[in-house]
């Protein structure tokens, strides 16, 4: 072990004594990696630094926001701009408008927008406004995919909930979950079967569109296209959750990549710039619904923070002048990063698949391929594990968590690709069995 990391170990200690698990998300707390998690103290660019000193190239990007890498000039210049003329006023402002014409120039189905404070409650909202709109109760979910943690949400639920291996959560009395329906990912037969036997009663189906959270997984040929089908026949919302694949796949999200309009989208880290920001938004004829215009309440008394604002509005201004150039390099650094690595696995004789999407990617610790999440669930989590400690060791820091996704910025380098590469090839000779 030649990575220093007592200072992160006693601040794990200290942080235990009153904080569950020393952490304010579960899968910040390296449970089903092993080791200690790293205490990190500043990032730059493609880089994190911990409080032992360690440096790593970071492939998670606070699990998805920080596509420009961190703390981009321009984006903390405009933080501390707002942060100067006060931090939070309870009353509008004009940088909400600012952010909520960059959102609507981004997806063209989408006329009207609420921001909130985190994904979980826009997907929370999204489902309420299904609900309000249809006049229906039973929603829709897919195996394996996460949507936050809204108590009707947490049924087979991917992330942190597929990481600790948990079926749901405690805490969630039944009564909550009966009208929450979840069905196997890329299953059109099965969406059938449910609106056959609830037919008229279902307000909803959310999906991600390129699932990130039971590992990368991308929709079948045509899984997206039924799911518009059936839904526009049934008169039934579609959700897109595209909280972790919008701005990230393309500035207008999967739905660009694929084509697909929804009928509600829901968005989340990116539109935040790394500051807490969450949205939900589609055609006014839906979202005239939400209070104070319409009966479906929602409130937040940070939403549309004014600090939180200036980092969306100056993150998603710079992807929108820069897309040309972004995406394509994202897609090639990452192109070049996931097949060298899986090539590693491949020489070093390690059972092992990968799915990517543009800039968000898994290996998965099994053959074979993965497509959902009973394949997911077949990944030797121990053996990602060790992969994950190894690549840690070597300033690589990953998701904590096979069933999550990993990002690749745009401030990393080839050279960082490279070192990725090579550090790969020596971790999978401590993985192999
Ligand atoms: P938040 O409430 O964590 O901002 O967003 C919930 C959410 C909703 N929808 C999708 C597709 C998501 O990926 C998420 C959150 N993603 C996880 C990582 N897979 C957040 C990390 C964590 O829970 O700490």
């Amino acid at each position: 072990m030649s990575r220093k990391t007592e200072v992160s170990r006693q601040l794990q200690k200290r942080a235990e004594a009153m904080i569950p698990g020393g952490v304010n998300s579960p899968v910040r707390a390296f449970r089903s990696v092993g080791g200690d998690p790293a205490f990190i103290v500043r990032g730059q660019g493609a880089k994190i630094f911990d409080a032992d000193g360690n440096e790593y190239i970071d492939y998670l990007g606070s699990w998805g926001p920080l596509i420009l890498g961190h703390a981009p000039p321009h984006v903390v210049e405009a933080i501390l701009a707002a942060a100067k003329q006060g931090t939070s006023f309870g009353a509008s402002t004009p940088a909400e408008a600012d952010l909520a014409e960059l959102v609507l120039s981004a997806f063209p189905h989408m006329e009207k927008v609420r921001f909130v404070s985190s994904g979980t409650e826009a997907t929370m909202s999204a489902i309420r406004l299904a609900r309000a709109y249809t006049q229906r109760k039973f929603i829709v979910k897919f195996e394996g995919c996460y949507h936050g943690h809204a108590d009707a949400l947490l049924v087979k639920a991917g992330s942190g909930v597929a990481t600790l291996g948990i079926p749901g959560s405690a805490g969630v009395p039944e009564e909550f979950t009966q009208f929450t329906l979840a069905l196997p990912f890329n299953d059109g037969n099965a969406l059938e079967q449910a609106f056959a036997k609830f037919q008229d009663q279902i307000a909803c189906v959310i999906v991600e569109p390129v699932v990130g959270n039971m590992g990368c997984v991308p929709p079948a040929r045509g899984f997206l296209e039924t799911l518009r089908g059936i839904t526009q026949r049934e008169k039934t919302l579609l959700i897109f959750d595209e909280v972790m694949t919008g701005f990230r796949l393309a500035y207008g999200g999967a739905q660009e990549v694929f084509g697909i309009r929804p009928d509600l989208t829901t968005m989340g880290k990116i539109i935040g710039g790394g500051l807490p920001v969450g949205g939900y938004g589609g055609p006014a004829e839906i979202m005239d619904l939400v209070a104070p215009l319409g009966p479906m309440y929602q409130a937040g008394t940070l939403s549309g923070n004014p600090l939180a604002m200036a980092a969306g509005v100056a993150t998603l201004r710079h992807l929108r002048e820069h897309k040309q150039e972004i995406y394509p390099r994202l897609e090639r650094l990452s192109g070049k990063l996931v097949t060298g690595v899986a090539e590693a696995a491949k020489k070093a004789g390690v059972a092992a698949c990968h799915n990517r999407v543009g800039s968000m990617f898994t290996w998965f610790f099994t053959a074979g391929p993965v497509t959902d999440w009973p394949s997911a669930a077949k990944s030797n989590t121990e053996a990602y594990g060790r992969f994950f400690r190894a690549m840690l060791e070597s300033g690589v820091y990953l998701a904590p968590s096979q069933f999550e996704a990993a990002f690749l910025s745009a401030a990393h380098t080839d050279a960082d690709v490279e070192h990725t590469i090579a550090a790969a090839e020596q971790a999978f000779a401590a993985v192999r069995p």
